[in-house]
């Protein structure tokens, strides 16, 4: 029988890893037992998991951080300033990019760990006043993105409807040189309609609080039914104050702060359109001139173009000119088409003028010499009474970055049933090429040769292609619907709209309309459209004027989140979950069998044992040298990297039970750790000895 387990103080064990016995059950309680005592952070591994507290913690502040401040990890309570401690510090020392995976589910706390941890990074650099303009730059694109990106829902009073990945960019001497953002897939529907209990983007009720308020028409948002839900937002005038403040310190100009005030405004009014059939099938603008005016006037257009593009489609055939009216419930859909496009682009604006704003202003040459660390902050799985394209969209990204943290492959059906999302209509089903570079192409490969989705339901389509996959089950109801089991449960697709959705368009005439605009920033909004490019932000494309087809939305969305997985592979990741103790968003609240689930979903014990007793470090002979070199040849020697010389620094340092390979050294991550304590007395002992000679030579 085995011995029992020597017992240990529960809670206060750091590093779950170095208990004598670990297993969900323990690892369940010893989490619960050091929420209790407010630790909310627990290494489990080289993995940082934090609890939302959901309180202010006095763990975050001015002489704490200064604790972590290249600090060896086991010196302190775990904390997620440790994360940024170690990124940090690895990357100037090893001058290799760095990324961190914040995961977890809506309301879990990554966006709130994204900010700490960018927040330490940003003290850690202690740059010289130079430096200081970008970084408090740097620090105030947060606030900025969350006001336009982010919107109360029931899982999350402030939940993030976009994902991003932001990238400082360091010098060689680990200042901060400038910042880039990508942002994926912003929830644009959410502009028009919420579900019950939820509101609109936080800036569409914050505007009401400008003082220009009242010349842009905003008298209270129970006047626009966009937002008319909601009564407003509480703390809306002081949140409106520190956007423009965020606005001006990252270097937005006044007249380009103007011109967002006008397109969020009208926005807003074109809620308000009304319509009423002028005949059947042909409506007509039914809302006061004024308020066509007031549009007309917010985006630079002319009123009459205005409601003759939102009434009509124009089509070319064959040299004929035909203008098609709409109903009354066409003219709808597509107003709303033209308020989420409008809000959609200008987020897109911002983030890319954000990105010509903090670029690194350095010279071509030196730029490519940037080290940089990513932070990856992207919309929790979603699972809700009814979920749509958007919901399968936010999965799939999780499910890749599950895959990413579980080190396997992509997770077939899921991607695959993305993949199909590709596919607009039959004529461009089979001219459709896709160029991208991935993983999987077994059944992305066979998907040219299906029968045109449009001809049958989305979910025919899938039903057929994915009948026989474990993954995907078809629905047992006769409504349009599909089952995909996903790593973090099952979840019901709807299909209802998939394809628009997916398809994204915004009619020829309204494209057309603002690229007429007088108002400089509407017009570039539209511009890329003109020749069948998506919008300039890099998001998915609204267009159907061209002949070239915009990429649909899933097609985007796949590639650039392969991109980016691609771009994190490269980099030395670190990892933080976030748990979610309970639905309420209330402290002192643990549910076991809520955070059991969490834990158990993302593999959390199955990631730790592989981690605890596989290779997961297994860096090049050159690589390692690199790194480790120094420790048995000093800073200059040049020394060729080989098995011989690898060895020769592992013998030296200590640390037993790594492999070496043929090409590679195999090492455990707390062997990595050890190595890198060996690293930092080396560098401190320097520092040491410099002073002494310094001292002397006085
Ligand atoms: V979503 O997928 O964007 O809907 P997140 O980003 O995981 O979600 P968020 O960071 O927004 O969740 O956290 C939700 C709320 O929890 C915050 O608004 C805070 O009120 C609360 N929170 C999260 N982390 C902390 C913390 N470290 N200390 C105190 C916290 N409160
Ligand atoms: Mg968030």
């Amino acid at each position: 029988m085995a011995r029992p387990p020597k017992p240990w103080l529960k809670g206060q064990v750091d590093d779950l890893v170095s208990l004598p016995q670990l297993d969900d059950t323990i690892l369940l309680q010893e989490l619960h037992e050091r929420y209790k005592l407010k630790k909310i952070y627990t290494y489990v591994g080289d993995i940082l998991v934090a609890v939302n507290p959901f309180e202010q913690l006095p763990i975050y502040g001015k002489e704490i951080q200064a604790k972590y401040y290249d600090s060896v990890k086991s010196s302190n309570p775990p904390h997620i300033f440790a994360i940024a401690d170690q990124a940090y510090f690895t990357m100037v020392r090893n001058s290799r990019n760095q990324c961190a995976v914040i995961s977890g589910e809506s309301g879990a706390g990554k966006t709130e760990s994204a900010k700490l941890l960018m927040r330490h990074i940003i003290h850690l650099c202690h740059s010289g006043t130079e430096g200081q303009d970008i970084e408090q730059r740097v620090i105030e694109v947060n606030p900025l993105l969350e006001a336009f990106g982010n919107a109360a829902t029931r899982m999350n009073h402030n939940s993030s409807r976009f994902g991003k990945y932001t990238e400082v960019n360091f010098d060689n001497n680990g200042h901060v040189v400038g910042a880039k953002i990508s942002q994926y897939l912003l929830e644009k529907s959410r502009v028009v309609k919420q579900n019950t209990g939820e509101n609109n983007f936080h800036v569409l009720y914050y505007v009401f609080s400008s003082p220009k308020a009242q010349a842009l028409g905003l008298t209270s948002p129970r006047d626009f039914p966009y937002v008319s839900t909601t009564p407003g937002l509480p703390n809306a005038a002081r949140m409106y104050s520190s956007v423009v403040q965020a606005l001006d310190t990252v270097g937005f100009s006044p007249s380009e702060q103007d011109n967002i005030h006008a397109i969020l405004a009208a926005v807003l009014h074109i809620g308000n359109l009304a319509y009423s059939e002028a005949r059947p099938d042909q409506a007509q603008v039914s809302s006061s001139p004024q308020l066509v005016a007031k549009i007309s006037e917010l985006l630079g257009l002319n009123p009459e173009e205005l409601k003759e593009a939102l009434t009509a489609k124009t089509t070319y055939t064959r040299g004929e000119t035909i203008r098609r009216t709409y109903s009354c419930e066409l003219a709808l859909v597509c107003r709303d088409a033209f308020a989420k496009a409008l809000y959609g682009r200008l987020f897109e604006w911002i983030v890319s003028h954000i990105n010509t704003l903090l670029a690194p202003g350095m010279s071509h040459s030196t730029k490519k010499n940037l080290l940089e660390i990513g932070i990856l902050d992207i919309f929790g799985f979603e699972h809700f009474d009814r979920n749509g394209f958007e919901q399968l969209c936010i999965n799939i990204a999780n499910e890749q970055l599950q895959n990413f943290f579980n080190e396997v492959r992509n997770h077939p059906v899921v991607v695959a049933v993305c993949e199909i999302t590709h596919i607009t209509t039959a004529t461009h089903a089979h001219t459709h090429t896709h160029t991208h570079t991935h993983t999987h192409t077994h059944t992305h490969t066979q998907i040219p040769g299906l029968s045109p989705p449009l001809l049958t339901p989305a979910v025919e389509k899938y039903k057929q292609t994915f009948a026989s996959h474990k993954d995907f089950a078809p629905a047992r109801t006769s409504e349009p619907c599909f089952t995909i089991h996903h790593y973090a449960g099952d979840v019901t697709y709807h299909t209802e709209g998939f394809l628009d959705r997916n398809k994204d368009e915004l009619p020829a005439d309204v494209v057309g309309l603002c690229f007429s605009s007088n108002v400089p920033l509407i017009h570039q909004m539209f511009e890329a459209n003109q020749d069948g490019q998506p919008g300039k932000g890099g998001s998915a494309g609204t267009m159907n004027t061209a002949r070239k087809r915009a990429p649909t939305v899933g097609h985007q969305f796949t590639s650039s989140l392969r991109e980016l997985v691609a771009k994190m592979q490269r980099c030395m990741a670190h990892f933080v979950r976030c748990i979610k103790p309970n639905y309420e968003q209330e402290p002192n609240n643990y549910v076991d069998e809520f955070v059991d689930r969490q834990l158990r979903y993302t593999g959390m014990l199955e990631t730790t044992r592989i981690r605890r007793e596989g290779f997961s470090f297994r860096p090049s002979f050159a690589d390692f040298m690199e790194r480790f070199g120094i420790l048995a040849y000093g800073p200059s020697a040049q020394v060729a990297p080989s098995a011989e010389t690898c060895r020769t620094v592992l013998s030296k340092s200590n640390v037993g039970g790594w492999l070496v390979g043929k090409t590679k050294v195999f090492l455990k991550y707390w062997q990595v750790e050890q190595l890198d304590k060996s690293i930092k007395l080396y560098h401190d002992n320097a520092k040491t000895l410099q002073k002494l000679a310094r001292g002397f030579s006085v």
